[in-house]
């Protein structure tokens, strides 16, 4: 092969790469909102919402355990906050879904137990879709928090962090 034709060659593969970025680039920020198309943009059995992929873990985990096996799925991965009445409706539809009893661990908790709730992916507080009389802090132990299946996944309850739940964990697009 000639000089010139390595060269071209190399300039070829560059475009082809510059190519494949920009189009990757473009497909998620056409992805603002739940159109099927962008449901690719998650893995399999996960959903996708507002940017977000949101994957559902059936094994059951503490909830430390879970969130450090959601941070080993993929970079920035945590368990799920929840910013707002519409995303909880997403989740609590899409956990409804697997058909399943168990409740399920969100990624919110009070790490310094003082009653200051945290979500794990530092997303800022507001939204507290708490079920009745809860967080009633149970024996002075419930430091995390779960969607409760007898709700349909639509309010929160503080419970015992070494309790096995399943969990859902989210990542931003
Ligand atoms: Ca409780």
């Amino acid at each position: 092969m000639t000089p010139t034709w390595r060269v071209s060659c190399l300039l070829l593969l560059l475009l082809v790469s510059l190519f494949l970025q920009c189009e990757s680039r473009r497909r998620k920020s056409r992805c603002r909102t739940n159109d099927a198309s962008c449901q690719k943009v998650c893995p399999p059995g996960w959903m996708f919402y507002s940017n977000n992929c949101y994957g559902f873990q059936q094994d059951p985990k503490s909830w430390s355990a879970a969130e450090i096996s959601c941070q080993n799925i993929q970079e920035k991965t945590h368990l799920s906050s929840l910013m707002s009445q519409q995303e909880l409706n997403e989740v609590a539809k899409y956990l409804s879904s697997f058909h399943q009893s168990s409740h399920v661990w969100i990624g919110l908790h009070d790490p310094r137990r003082t009653r200051n709730w945290q979500w794990v992916d530092r997303a800022i507080l507001w939204f507290f879709p708490w079920n009745t009389n809860e967080p009633n802090n149970s024996s002075g132990k419930e430091f995390c928090v779960h969607l409760n299946a007898d709700t349909r996944f639509e309010k929160m309850n503080d419970a015992s962090c070494d309790l096995e739940l399943p969990y859902i964990c989210k990542y931003h697009v």
